[in-house]
């Protein structure tokens, strides 16, 4: 554990707020929510009722297990605006997250929501060691994604310097990485693999930049990814988690222990579910995060189910934190595909992809069907350097892929090595699958 982690920064005293005080905060907060949903959120009044509960009925943290989930599907059902429990005069800023069919989900929030994000995206950077010293590029999309505005309001408010650069336009980011002294930066892992990959193209050497952190999220990569993305760059790289239907980015964040990601509990209340039974499950076992907020106004979510796969870590952390940890998110109970019959995640196939020397780390999943059997591909761009003898290193370094894949996930796949740079880069969320079974 590095120094910074004992410093008790001060606007972080609500991470270390006794057991007794932080519960204390959650369930008169709870209690607050439960009434403003009932009172203003036509649809969750109506669950509540069916279940012939009220508000009073919340009487202490545990009692939130009687009261109903609320999905994804509600917010497209009642879109644009039927889950809002505010009067739109009071509410100051949409956002929207574009799904994978039709429209997209809006969510809204008042002064104090912004107020309450601002806080809880600064108490994110300082728990990764971001100071008021620090020069921060955020190259998320600034819009409707809530990764740019986000990050923005977080970083100024931390009192550091924001490069508000937006996503894309590679080049010009790393000339103002070069030019205005950029120490921190925030953007998907995906995306900054590609700002590697184009610094080297350039002739850019970013581990004598004075980079040094990174601060990423919005979709999932692993341990082995970080790894990578560590060396190549010289930085070191932190998970920050968020949803836009919660609030955005800032829901969860690592410390320097880097032993999972502390929720922010004062404001938002988490469980993890059996999806299957819907039930609670231990700590320490995997399970479906499912979160409410605390100290939102404008849109409450009462039990929302994240569909994001995670456990709570046990035991407390060496930061000195209260708050409680997940484990890194690796997949989502939706992006799991089915192979042959067998349930596969993206995330195993990066992690085979990763244990093998001289792959790196872009990578695309294609699943075909052919006379009924499914076929899954797995192109993966490959360092020049890992071949010497094109047909014999190539030869071998497939096999060692598929093998890797085939022991992880239990699946032939074949495997197909690409240049450097073939795979399409995203600037946002990475597309890994591509599935033409259906089509
Ligand atoms: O992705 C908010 C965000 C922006 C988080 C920037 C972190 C950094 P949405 O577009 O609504 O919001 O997507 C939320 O992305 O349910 C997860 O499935 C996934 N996700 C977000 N952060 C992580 C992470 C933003 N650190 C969905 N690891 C969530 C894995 C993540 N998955």
């Amino acid at each position: 554990m590095s120094g910074q982690s004992r410093q008790r920064h001060p606007i972080s005293a609500a991470d270390y707020l006794s057991l007794d005080a932080l519960h204390a905060t959650q369930l008169s907060r709870l209690r607050r929510t439960v009434q403003r949903a009932y009172d203003n959120v036509p649809l969750l009044r109506q669950r509540m009722q069916q279940r012939g509960l009220a508000p009073a009925d919340v009487r202490s943290l545990g009692d939130v297990t009687a009261l109903p989930f609320t999905v994804k599907d509600d917010l497209r059902d009642t879109y644009p605006f039927g889950l809002l429990a505010s009067p739109m005069k009071e509410i100051v800023r949409l956002h929207a997250s574009s799904g994978t069919t039709g429209k997209p989900i809006v969510v809204a929030y008042t002064p104090r929501d912004i107020a309450v994000w601002t806080e809880t995206m600064m108490r994110s950077y300082a728990s990764c060691g971001m100071h008021d010293g620090d020069i921060v590029q955020i190259a998320y999309g600034y819009g409707l994604f809530t990764g740019g505005l986000g990050a923005h309001y977080g970083v100024e408010a931390l009192g550091a310097t924001v490069i508000p650069a937006a996503a894309g336009h590679t080049e010009r980011q790393l000339m103002l990485m070069q030019d205005f002294g950029v120490t921190a930066v925030c953007c998907t892992p995906s995306y900054f693999l590609h700002l590697i990959d184009q610094a080297q193209q350039m002739g850019i050497d970013i581990e004598a930049l004075p980079l040094r952190l990174a601060v990423m999220g919005a979709e999932p990569w692993t341990e082995g990814m970080r790894r990578r993305i560590e060396t190549e760059a010289g930085i070191e790289a932190y998970d920050m988690y968020g949803l836009s239907e919660i609030i955005g980015p800032g829901v969860g964040i690592e410390c320097a222990c880097r032993s999972g990601l502390h929720v922010f509990e004062d404001h938002f209340l988490a469980e993890v579910i059996d999806p299957e039974t819907l039930e609670r499950v231990p700590d320490g076992t995997e399970g479906e995060l499912v979160l409410t907020t605390l100290s939102k106004e404008a849109m409450p979510m009462i039990r929302y189910r994240t569909r994001d796969i995670t456990a709570f870590v046990t035991g407390p952390c060496d930061c000195g934190r209260s708050l409680r940890r997940i484990r890194r998110i690796g997949r989502r109970s939706d992006d799991m595909l089915i192979v042959r019959g067998v349930n596969v995640y993206p995330s195993q196939i990066e992690a085979a992809l990763l244990r093998v020397e001289g792959t790196l780390p872009h990578y695309q999943i294609v699943l075909t069907r052919d006379q009924d059997l499914d076929r899954m591909e797995v192109q993966v761009e490959v360092a020049p350097a890992a071949i010497s003898d094109p047909a014999s290193d190539s030869q071998e370094l497939q096999t060692k892929i598929a093998h890797s894949i085939e022991s992880t996930t239990g699946i032939h796949a074949v495997v197909r090595l690409v240049a450097p740079r073939t795979i399409q880069r995203s600037e946002g969320k990475a597309r890994r699958v591509i599935d033409q079974r259906a089509m």
